[in-house]
């Protein structure tokens, strides 16, 4: 069999010399990425600018690694779920149970760091409440300080992995609730329905590598790079969109 040596060293050539591949791809690489309609937004800053309430590394990592990982299965789960076809969020959302659970996991996932990445800035850069949002906030809770008390305590108080929300109900008041997993109030599946405005991720994936075990630490540490400019807008479209 003529062949079979020149097999055998193309089998080699791809297994034997590891010491000639390229060093393993740092922690930072972003994954493969995926064909289909789903993108991975840039963060809107430098890895390091929200330092110290979120170190580089796990922004790094948080942002290429698990957020890319999710478009990623999204644009695989695209070509055989049509809901997903055209990148449609908000709608694919409000009818998840429907769909296969992956859809679930992957587009809460996206949707929900896509948000997080955009509700915060480098601190002193965020801003303040708009009026709207400050009377919101002392409506629903009596202070911005009580508000602040609520969420914190629905982001430690989440078992497991999940979100905190501060979100807008069918009425336009504010809520404070949190959610399992990668879900979120946007779902059918969700115990508070409403759309968020403000959203703290507590998998500890989001805190681990520099506040190990302590969430409360990093909960409130993160306030101070909340973006309330972002915070306000959304909250302003989610008011108007409720009416
Ligand atoms: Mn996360």
């Amino acid at each position: 069999m003529r062949l079979a040596p020149i097999a055998l060293a193309l089998s080699f050539a791809i297994v034997l010399p590891v010491s000639a591949q390229a060093p393993a791809a740092p922690a930072t690489a972003a994954a493969p990425v995926a064909q289909g309609p789903y993108v991975l937004p840039p963060l809107p800053y430098v890895a390091d600018a929200l330092e110290p309430a979120i170190d580089a590394e796990t922004m790094t990592i948080h942002h290429q690694r698990h957020h890319g990982a999710q478009v990623n299965a999204l644009n695989q789960l695209s070509a055989t779920v049509p809901e997903l076809k055209d990148g449609t969020i908000e709608p694919v959302l409000a009818r998840v149970s429907t769909l296969p659970a992956g859809v679930r996991n992957n587009l809460g996932g996206h949707y929900n760091h896509s948000l997080f990445w955009s509700v915060m800035a480098p601190a002193g850069q965020g801003g303040a409440p708009s009026a709207e949002l400050a009377a919101a906030i002392t409506a629903a809770f009596g202070s911005m300080d009580a508000m602040k008390q609520q969420f914190s305590q629905a982001a430690a108080t989440r078992f497991g992995s999940g979100w905190a929300w501060l979100i807008v109900k069918a009425d336009g008041t504010l809520a404070i609730t949190s959610t399992p997993n990668q879900d979120n109030p946007l779902m059918d599946v969700a115990e508070v329905r409403g759309t968020p405005v403000l959203g703290l991720d507590v998998w500890e994936h989001a805190y681990y590598l520099k506040y190990r075990n302590l969430r409360g630490d990093y909960i409130a540490a993160w306030w101070d790079v909340v973006n309330w400019n972002e915070v306000s807008r959304r909250h302003a479209e989610a008011v108007a969109g409720s009416r």
